[in-house]
């Protein structure tokens, strides 16, 4: 059955791919499983029925027969389940790798999701030229730490996995910020990532949608 995925009509980034509609797309091109997109519009998410399928008004959601799903971290770690590729066979090496899914999410993103939205939304604030540097040292901190741990391997632990899909996402949050450059290892890290084919198929694809958008 081919599911369906939602993604924003008109993306606040302009097509760079740091929605998060793009994890999904780059997961499903990478266990080559075809998919449909439904474009929503920013009041269509806030609407009861796109709220039946994410409680929080948002993309990305995920649907495959009777199963309903928000939240990117669980699509990606449901198809990971499901097809071979994104998760190691071996019991302790997938563990290893579901815990770097959770460490992308829950322990990197939430600094640089807290930079991004000051620098979007707090920068007329009175309190913002003091407030960024504080956040910015907390995403450098995360940075270093995670810069230490990759070292000079190519993946974060063995093969390229669902961990890896999900951390190289966070990182690109940082793009035009400057701080990703000062960790060559992170910033090649990420080339990797999006050197990948199932990653250059799945920006190109949400990329089509906002040159269509903006065409139209
Ligand atoms: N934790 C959620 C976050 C989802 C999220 O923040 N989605 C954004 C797009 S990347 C969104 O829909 N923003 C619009 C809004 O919150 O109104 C996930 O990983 O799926």
């Amino acid at each position: 059955m081919t599911p369906t995925i939602t993604a924003f009509e008109r993306s606040p980034d302009r097509g760079k791919g740091q929605a998060r509609d793009m994890r999904v797309r780059w997961t499903l091109e990478e266990v080559g499983q075809p998919y449909d997109v439904r474009l929503v519009s920013f009041s269509e998410m806030k609407e009861p029925a796109h709220r039946m399928l994410h409680p929080f008004g948002q993309i990305p959601t995920y649907e495959e027969g009777d199963l309903a799903l928000f939240e990117s971290g669980a699509i990606v770690l449901h198809i990971a389940e499901r097809h071979a590729g994104l998760l190691p066979d071996d019991a302790n090496a997938r563990a290893r790798a579901i815990a770097w899914m959770f460490a992308a999410l829950n322990t990197v993103e939430p600094p640089i999701v807290d930079r991004g939205m000051a620098t979007l939304l707090e920068r007329d604030k009175i309190w913002y030229e003091e407030r960024l540097p504080i956040l910015e040292d907390r995403v450098r901190d995360r940075l270093g730490e995670l810069s230490h741990r990759l070292g000079d391997a190519d993946w974060l632990d063995g093969a390229f996995s669902a961990g890896d899909l999900l951390m190289v996402t966070v990182l690109r949050r940082l793009n035009g910020s400057g701080m990703l450059e000062k960790y060559p290892n992170l910033s090649a890290y990420v080339a990797r990532g999006e050197a990948r084919p199932a990653f250059k198929r799945a920006f190109d694809a949400q990329l089509a949608v906002f040159t269509a958008a903006s065409a139209g």
